[in-house]
């Protein structure tokens, strides 16, 4: 209903009256064309090319939909469909996203535009587009059954509403969800303001991304849809490290990072070099009074964070989240705790028997970062990265901020590893070692140490 009245809307001005028929080809033919996106790199921040100026955003790994306007309505055509994500070179899985990608393109506003969104819908079930955290009619907020019917297979159906506030948003379906979601259905939303805003700064570089999750067993194409807790493939916007670009900005830059959170975890996103503040959540901009500083700030299931900072030092600082199991890929084999055990000489009597047969983890689990182990087909490597010293080690939600002095206003490309003023990287001590001395010498002749008796205030021991 929804949508015949907004398209009788949307048709007001056409003229001459048609038949049933002709109308639905010409709803067709008005439809703005689908811009679909093949490559999984950072596109360059889309100026806008009209409509109110903005400073654009740069999405990780992602881009903005390209709109068009019709009488001051920014329309918008988002195509729900099966897409092939190249999570990292070598390693395509099979989604569910929009417009050729998971995540879906970016969708930039202002405060204040009229937005039409088109959604069509070619998955092979039904899907809805809920708006999360804008203000809206409520027929317009995508809870299948609540508050729309469904959008049926090969169907287009069109939502509108005002972008009453600025800030950080995202869209994801609000049908089948635990399918969709799973399968990598989702994007990112900014609404800009419409003038200087006493809580929004004026930033240089303004980044954004999502944190996403799937279950990809290791060998195949296609995430476990029923999969609860045991993810094993942590993205920044479908990609994992090494895969995932860097952001590069120009010392003393303000950059903003916005980041939402889509997986069934929270993730703390820590970030290495300096410190951040957070400046907006799925409920706005913060009022400064508000803010503290941070170096890591947790991202629950379902939120948004805008962090802000000066780039003052200069560098390549790891970003990533702080649970040490996301900053991995998949491991194929199921790895029992290895550490102390001695297994000298097992291993060839083992192999014997099982040629292929490997130890693991023995000495921790940093040799897999190197080890040139034969994979299955399709599999991210488990902890890998290259950098100027060697294999960092690891995988998932990891990337590096790169600070450097001479990166160009705008130029958002990889300034390659950062040479480190001479003396400021930390060095092998080679001289000889100093016997050890330890606090309270371990002798047979001292006995344990007593209960100390509870003294008086302010006794010194
Ligand atoms: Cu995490």
């Amino acid at each position: 209903m929804q949508a015949s009245s907004s398209r009788r809307r949307f048709f007001a001005g056409a003229a001459g009256a048609v038949a049933g028929l002709a109308v639905a080809r010409s709803a067709l033919a008005t439809l703005p064309e689908p811009v679909l996106q093949s490559s999984a790199q950072t596109a360059p921040p889309l100026t806008p090319p009209n409509g109110r100026p903005y400073n654009p955003v740069v999405t990780l790994n992602g881009w903005t939909l390209p709109w068009r306007m019709n009488n001051g309505v920014k329309e918008f055509h988002l195509v729900a469909e099966p897409v092939v994500r190249e999570v990292s070179p070598g390693f395509h899985v099979n989604m569910w996203g929009y417009n050729g990608q998971s995540p879906g393109p970016t969708i930039e506003v202002v405060e204040g535009d009229k937005v039409r969104i088109f959604v069509t819908n070619r998955l092979p079930e039904h899907t809805s587009i809920h708006w999360h955290g804008q203000r809206l009619p409520n027929g317009m907020d995508g809870v299948t059954g609540l508050n729309q019917p469904p959008i049926p297979v090969g169907k287009t159906f069109v939502y509108e509403f005002e972008a009453r506030r600025p800030g950080t948003f995202m869209y994801h379906p609000h049908a089948d969800e635990m399918v969709q979601m799973a399968m990598g259905m989702m994007g990112f939303w900014v609404t800009h303001p419409r003038a200087k805003h006493p809580h929004i700064s004026e930033v240089d570089r303004d980044f954004c991304f999502l944190l996403n999750a799937f279950d990809v067993e290791p060998g195949s194409k296609t995430p476990r849809i029923n999969t609860m807790l045991d993810f094993n493939i942590w993205c920044f916007n479908s990609r994992v490290f090494p895969a995932i670009d860097t952001l590069n900005v120009r010392l003393n830059d303000r950059v903003r990072i916005r980041v939402g959170n889509l997986t069934m975890t929270n993730h703390p996103i820590h970030l290495h070099g300096h410190e951040f503040q957070v400046t907006g959540t799925d409920g706005g901009p913060t009022p400064p009074g508000t803010r503290w500083y941070e170096v890591t700030t947790d991202i629950a299931v379902g939120q948004m964070r805008q962090i802000e900072l000066i780039a003052d030092e200069e560098g390549d600082w790891a970003m990533h989240c702080h649970k040490s199991h996301h900053t991995m890929n998949a491991m194929g084999h199921d790895v029992p705790t290895m550490i102390g055990v001695d297994h000298r000489g097992l291993v060839g009597k083992i192999q014997k028997v099982v040629p292929d047969y490997m130890l693991m983890g023995e000495r921790g689990m940093a040799d897999m970062g190197e080890m040139e182990m034969p994979l299955p087909d399709n599999t991210a490597p488990m902890m890998t990265g290259q950098g100027q010293y060697g294999s960092l080690e690891m995988g998932g939600m990891f990337t590096v901020f790169k600070v450097r002095r001479d990166q160009k206003p705008g130029d958002y490309s990889d300034p390659g590893p950062f040479r480190h003023p001479p003396g400021t990287v930390a060095y092998e001590w080679t001289g000889a070692p100093p016997s050890a001395v330890r606090a309270s010498p371990p002798s047979p002749e001292t006995p344990p140490a007593r209960a100390v008796k509870p003294q008086g205030k302010g006794h010194a021991h």
